[in-house]
């Protein structure tokens, strides 16, 4: 990997103590690291013992407090490249045509703790921290393009209705619990991301394979000072996708770090993440043109209304050199903002602006968290500002304020030389100072219209499983009652399919109910149906468009014993391998496997620690392992639980007595060695990740 100016500062912090002779935090040798000093053999020990103090007394502190949301995160650094010229949108240095920028990224879940799973039903965060030249730009943005709700007054609302109940801490990281749909069913607004977070986006088959999204609207400012509204994306170059809900149960079961470790070995392999960075470009002039206003966060800008320009890529390229001083440390903060982009009046970015530098003031102990080696700036920082808990820098000089004469002005502000620094766009306002929700805010259900009719057939049904799993866990009838009458808003027919599942029947009365409701809480609250320009979005389903899929990094477990011929297991690697697909042995043991041929193979994975939710796709390769898979009741439960969830099988000409023995149905999923052309029609099925289509027949095999 190359060396760029992040790399390179960030090196002289790294302490490697390979071959170095131990030492207490002081530096003084240590001589004897087992025992702690005593009066006598026996005791008692010695309060003089510095070394046991030093050492205790560090370990008591080791724990810092975690993030109130996004606390269990997994994160990488890479290099962004700007591709395209936007000079006449911007004057971020970053984004000049070629430009290499290095970037810290950091994924996470939003309601569980740090040592939750990985694979909760939840939205990820996905925060960009841009290393430029002109300082550090942090995009932190959502794997949705939307959010809850529309008023920053409301989020630590919305954060403890979703987080385990406080009377028992029950659930952890999710949201199927009675206080987050007490809140989501009085909250209209909050509708259209519901749909989002029961649909597939919120249980991604790995970080890699996500959408990111800036959410609210933001401004490019360019050198005349004019400004334009952009919406940020990242897509990723590997496609979206999702895991099944039944299969994401599972691996929270088998791996809780299934995506930490994905997003890891990826690194470690040196298959890279790459992501495209696009941005929706909204004139001024189209600031109040449309039925929604693209101030409120909890709407999306159609990307048929405004196309989506790549205008860069992102590589990710290393994996930290440590969890706490790198992940856990990284500070970001949507307010992190370079000459060139300016934040809009969304009412709930304008709220973030706040929250995100007090809570690193306290998490992080105090005002010097920039000058931890994750959040330096790499072009230095020069202010007046002082002191403070563990602050690094060591100024030089007796001057620390401006203006002053003593150290000739410095450091000076840019207008003193005729620099410009970042300037905020200048914006006229004239209004009167009002506490109220925006009228323009007041339609809550047509985009989650939108969504919904804009998905495929197996997705819709998953969303609507997914209500209905949710809403069932709850106790209180009427939170189930109101929700299912909020949802009637969106779709009667999602709302009766759900309540069908609840034994709840939408109507008239129910709704007006739970309006009702609503209007209890906040009288003032705006509420107006408006139609949508747009019926359907196609950018909205994650449906694997014809010849866009990829089978690259994908992992395939090929299920062997003793006795299978290598002929069989290497001719399909080759195949997926050429594809950038991993074929990954597992059997009844680890240790060396016999092939028929003679060879052997060393095996790390078997059915004691590897279940097929972990992999994209099955093999069965022929050979004499046939018959000591055909009494091995885990095999079958490996393809069976497969073929469930919608992935690819592939068997073997001699291993199809496996497949008949099996509940698994040849379909259009399920390739034998006796299909025309099998190895690439087996790689044609994997390219589509999933066959959704076929899940209620699979589900039920007759
Ligand atoms: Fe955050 N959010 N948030 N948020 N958020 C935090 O900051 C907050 C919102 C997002 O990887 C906290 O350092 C408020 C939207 C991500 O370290 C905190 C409001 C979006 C991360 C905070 C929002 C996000 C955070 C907790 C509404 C998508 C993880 C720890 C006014 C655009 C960053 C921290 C990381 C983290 C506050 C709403 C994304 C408390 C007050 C909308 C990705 O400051």
């Amino acid at each position: 990997m190359k060396e760029n100016s992040k790399t390179k500062q960030m090196k002289e912090h790294v302490v490697d103590s390979f071959d170095k002779l131990m030492t207490t935090n002081d530096g003084s040798p240590v001589h004897d690291n087992n025992n702690t000093l005593k009066a006598g053999d026996r005791g008692p020990s010695l309060l003089q013992d510095h070394i046991y103090l030093d050492k205790m007394m560090h370990f008591d502190r080791e724990r810092i407090p975690e993030r109130v949301v996004h606390a269990r995160g997994s994160a990488a650094h890479g290099v962004f490249e700007a591709t395209e010229d936007i000079s006449d949108l911007t004057v971020a240095n970053f984004l000049k045509k070629g430009t290499k920028t290095p970037v810290f990224v950091r994924f996470s879940t939003v309601a569980g703790f740090k040592g939750s799973t990985d694979l909760a039903r939840d939205v990820r965060g996905f925060s960009v921290k841009f290393y430029t030249e002109e300082g550090n730009y942090d995009l932190v943005g959502n794997n949705i393009p939307v959010f809850f709700i529309q008023d920053a007054m409301n989020f630590p609302d919305l954060v403890h209705a979703v987080k385990p109940e406080p009377h028992n801490e029950i659930p952890q990281a999710a949201s199927a619990h009675d206080t987050f749909w007490d809140f989501i069913s009085l909250m209209p607004e909050a509708t259209h991301m519901v749909m989002w977070a029961m649909s597939d986006r919120a249980i991604p088959r790995s970080l890699r394979m996500m959408e990111g999204f800036g959410v609210h609207t933001f401004k490019l400012v360019n050198s005349e000072g004019k400004g334009t509204f952009v919406k940020f994306h990242w897509k990723p170059k590997l496609g979206v996708h999702a895991v099944a809900w039944n299969e994401a149960q599972k691996i929270s079961g088998f791996n809780s770090d299934f995506h930490r470790e994905d997003l890891w070995e990826a690194i470690d392999k040196g298959n890279f993440p790459k992501w495209d960075l696009g941005i929706q470009i909204i004139p001024e002039e189209d600031e109040l043109k449309h039925s929604f206003d693209i101030l409120d966060p909890t709407k999306l800008v159609p990307e048929e209304l405004y196309p989506v320009k790549i205008i860069g890529t992102m590589t990710l390229n290393r994996n930290p050199e440590n969890f706490f001083a790198e992940t856990e440390q990284s500070a970001f903060d949507p307010g992190r903002l370079v000459p060139g982009i300016d934040v809009s009046n969304d009412p709930l970015l304008q709220g973030r602006l706040f929250s995100y530098m007090d809570t690193q003031n306290y998490r992080l102990g105090g005002p010097n968290f920039h000058e931890l080696p994750i959040n330096r700036p790499i072009n230095g920082k020069h202010n007046n500002q002082k002191d403070g808990f563990s602050r690094f820098d060591i100024p030089k000089g007796e001057v620390s304020y401006f203006p002053n004469s003593k150290a000739t002005g410095c450091p000076y502000h840019a207008m003193l030389k005729g620099e410009k620094g970042f300037q905020s766009h200048e914006e006229k306002i004239d209004a009167s100072k009002v506490r109220k929700r925006s009228d323009s805010f007041a339609d809550h259900f047509s985009q989650a219209r939108l969504f919904f009719n804009s998905q495929s057939k197996p997705e819709q049904q998953h969303i609507i499983d997914a209500f209905s799993f949710e809403l069932s866990k709850i106790n209180d009838a009427k939170i189930r009652e109101r929700m299912l009458a909020n949802l009637n808003q969106v779709s009667e027919e999602l709302a009766t399919k759900i309540g069908d599942n609840l034994n709840i029947k939408p109507s008239k009365e129910l709704d007006e109910l739970t309006l009702k409701f609503a209007r209890q809480n906040h009288p003032d609250y705006p509420l107006k149906n408006k139609k949508s320009e747009i019926e359907k979005s196609e950018a909205l389903s994650m449906l694997v468009k014809p010849n866009e899929g990829t089978i690259e990094t994908r992992k395939v477990a090929f299920l062997v014993e003793d006795g299978v011929s290598k002929k069989s297991v290497d001719d399909l690697k080759s195949v997926l391998e050429k594809e950038g697909a991993e074929a990954v042995l597992i059997s009844g043991k680890v240790g060396p496997l016999k092939f028929k041929e003679g060879d052997t193979e060393e095996i790390q994975h078997t059915y004691k620690t590897d279940v097929s939710v972990c992999y994209d796709a099955v093999y069965t390769p022929d050979g004499d392992s046939i018959a000591k898979l055909m009494n091995t009741p885990e095999y079958f439960q490996f393809i069976e639980e497969a073929f469930m969830h919608c992935k690819a099988l592939c068997f073997g000409e001699e291993a199809i007595k496996l497949l008949n023995h099996s509940k698994v149905k040849k379909d259009k999923g399920v390739i034998t060695a006796e299909d025309k052309n099998w190895q690439n029609s087996f790689v044609d099925v994997m390219k589509l990740h999933r066959v959704w289509d076929l899940e209620e027949d699979r589900k039920n095999p007759s």
